[in-house]
């Protein structure tokens, strides 16, 4: 059974996204796809974040989904918090594309991503080697410029 989610981002300013997300079974990777607007160009850190709450503004979702208590990192190193999906780019036209495999995500089991928050960020994620404390928790990563919370879908 395919398993889908969507997350609708939003925020203070005139950042606003969607991003779609699916998993052929449990143990499949989950592909995470959609488009993110109203970004200066370059890169953004794009994180899963604890909670699935709101109600202050994006601050409300807490910190890096982090259920192994690892340090920061990106995407592709062994050690990284769940929620780690590195950074997506923006072009010219202030759009970002996401298109990004990830194997550690899933949206089912004890780890779910389901209900959680995902997060679209000011400045670039330095992906953990930034050379300060800061760097293993949040990657530098800045403001968040808006967000939403990850919900099933058909
Ligand atoms: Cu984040
Ligand atoms: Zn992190």
């Amino acid at each position: 059974m395919v398993l889908k989610a969507v997350c609708v981002l939003r925020g203070a300013g005139e950042t606003t996204g969607t991003v779609y997300f699916e998993q052929e079974g449990d143990a499949d990777a989950v592909k995470v796809t959609g488009e993110i607007k109203g970004l200066t160009p370059g890169e953004h850190g794009f994180h899963v974040h604890a909670f699935g709450d709101n109600t202050n503004g994006c601050i409300s979702a807490g910190p890096h989904f982090n259920p192994h208590n690892k340090n920061h990192a990106g995407p592709n190193d062994k050690e990284r918090h769940v929620g780690d999906l590195g950074n997506v780019t923006a072009g010219a036209d202030n759009v970002a594309k996401i298109d990004i495999t990830d194997k550690i995500i899933s949206l089912t089991g004890p780890y779910s991503i389901i209900g959680r928050t995902m997060v679209i960020h000011e400045k670039a994620d330095d992906l953990g080697r930034g050379g300060n404390e800061e760097s293993l928790k949040t990657g530098n990563a800045g403001g968040r410029l808006a967000c939403g919370v990850i919900g099933i879908t058909q």
